[in-house]
């Protein structure tokens, strides 16, 4: 992944072999981080962007097309909703989503870098919205590997893993060993949710991040969709559950309490979502190793 900037034009990009991914916009502020660089932009097409290494991680007017994809599919359909938790989505995005869900009693939000959050809040208050003044929210600025390692077994009904591209500070919540973790942490009944990069631009990646997920758990399957500033702009979501894959059955009184707010989930667009994997992946995924 060889980013740059380019500050001469009004113009930012994130480089990703050989494409360009750009907005035209202004350059609000970048700052380092102890873990990254982090960039706020003015965009003229989506309004105001958060980058983290130079890649697009959300945008204001554009937001919902990446976390209800991620959010939705897991929250509507785990057995139970009392504990959730998300690792990453300092932008505040996923809580946001999972707060909407009146039976979620508490929500874990373990965020590596205190840096996000506190821009995020300040530049990008719209994405976090009523999310940070939640008292089901608990704000931890700690790393997510060692939170879900000190976690009991069967605690969470839902995890969600709202990470950047597996580089560099994220690059071990896609590990194997974190995610015989997470299942290890997951209440029976439950869903784990992890964004699974785009089968175009990261194909490799996104095919280890199901397969890893098949074996470690019972089920495991991607939804793809479309967010316009990532590499490619096709991308995909995965899920995983234990006995059936319980992500594929939304409970239609969950579906009632969000639909009306989404702008681009709804049950019918997961039936779709699910059902949308290339033949390519999925001829991957049949083979064995
Ligand atoms: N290529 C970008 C992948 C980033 C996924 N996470 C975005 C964070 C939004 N909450």
């Amino acid at each position: 992944m060889n980013q740059k900037i380019n500050k001469k034009e009004d113009w930012i990009y994130e480089y990703h072999q050989g494409v360009r991914y750009g907005l035209e916009g202004k350059l609000i502020l970048e700052e380092f981080s102890p873990f990254q660089k982090i960039t706020i932009y003015e965009s003229k097409r989506y309004g105001r962007a958060l980058l983290l290494d130079d890649c697009w991680m959300t945008a204001e007017k554009h937001e919902k097309s990446y976390h209800e994809c991620l959010i939705h599919p897991a929250l509507c359909s785990s057995k139970t909703l009392d504990k959730i938790l998300i690792i990453g989505g300092g932008d505040g995005g996923s809580a946001r989503e999972c707060l909407k869900y009146k039976e979620v009693k508490s929500l874990d939000l373990i965020e590596i870098d205190e840096k996000v959050v506190e821009l995020s809040k300040r530049y990008l208050p719209i994405i976090g919205g009523n999310a940070w003044s939640d008292a089901r929210l608990r704000l931890e600025i700690k790393n997510g590997i060692d939170w879900v390692k000190n976690t009991k077994t069967n605690f969470y009904d839902v995890i969600i893993i709202d990470g950047a591209d597996p580089v560099g500070p994220s690059e071990k919540l896609y590990s194997n060993s974190f995610l015989k973790e997470c299942k290890r942490i997951l209440k029976p009944g439950g869903v784990f949710a992890t964004q699974s990069e785009s089968p175009e631009s990261f194909k490799n990646i996104h095919i280890n991040i199901i397969k890893q997920l098949r074996e470690i758990f019972d089920y495991a399957d991607p939804i793809y969709g479309s967010v316009s500033i990532y590499p490619s702009g096709l991308w995909s979501w995965t899920f995983a559950s234990m006995e059936k894959p319980i992500y594929k059955y939304p409970s239609k009184i969950r579906v009632k309490e969000i639909s009306e707010n989404c702008q681009v989930w709804s049950k019918r667009w997961q039936e779709g979502a699910f059902n949308t994997i290339p033949v390519s992946i999925e001829r991957e995924l049949e083979k064995n190793d």
